[in-house]
């Protein structure tokens, strides 16, 4: 009988150990159907000035950059990306200017006033030190013109 009850003790706390351990392990891994998007803006857009940008995201978090604890997990912040031609490491922080702009509050949206013309936009996620996720969570990059 005691055997039995510790065994009935013991296993739950195995059991979440190895939970534990996991949640360590997938620290940074959204899960695969988590994505980012532009809530307002197509791919070929024309638009003026002043240009709102809507940042959507599903199956993952915002929170503000720097945040500690369980949430850094589950959540993070956007970065636009302005007339990037290529992509910057995805193992470092993002840098910061004004191809890379950070949304270190947890902003879901901004408005921008961009030169007349074409330009590309695109969304990258970001954790508490400004580093993407594992795999990234990026958006389409599309191209919309300002007249
Ligand atoms: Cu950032």
């Amino acid at each position: 009988m005691i055997n039995k009850i510790n065994t009935l003790l013991v296993m739950p706390l195995i059991a979440a150990g190895v939970l534990v351990a996991a949640s360590f392990a997938w620290a940074h891994t959204p899960p695969e159907h988590a994505k980012v998007f532009f809530v307002n803006l197509e791919d070929g857009a024309v638009v003026t000035n002043p240009v709102k940008v809507e940042f959507g995201i599903k199956g993952f978090g915002i929170t503000p950059a720097g945040t500690k604890g369980k949430q850094r997990h589950s959540a993070g912040h956007h970065h636009l990306l302005i007339d990037l031609e290529k992509l910057p490491d995805l193992d470092e922080p993002i840098p910061s200017d004004t191809q890379h702009v950070h949304y270190d509050q947890g902003e879901t949206s901004a408005v921008l006033d961009l030169p007349s013309g074409r330009h590309t936009l695109q969304l990258l996620l970001g954790d508490e030190d400004h580093e993407p996720q594992d795999p990234p969570l990026i958006s389409e990059k599309i191209t919309i013109t300002v007249n």
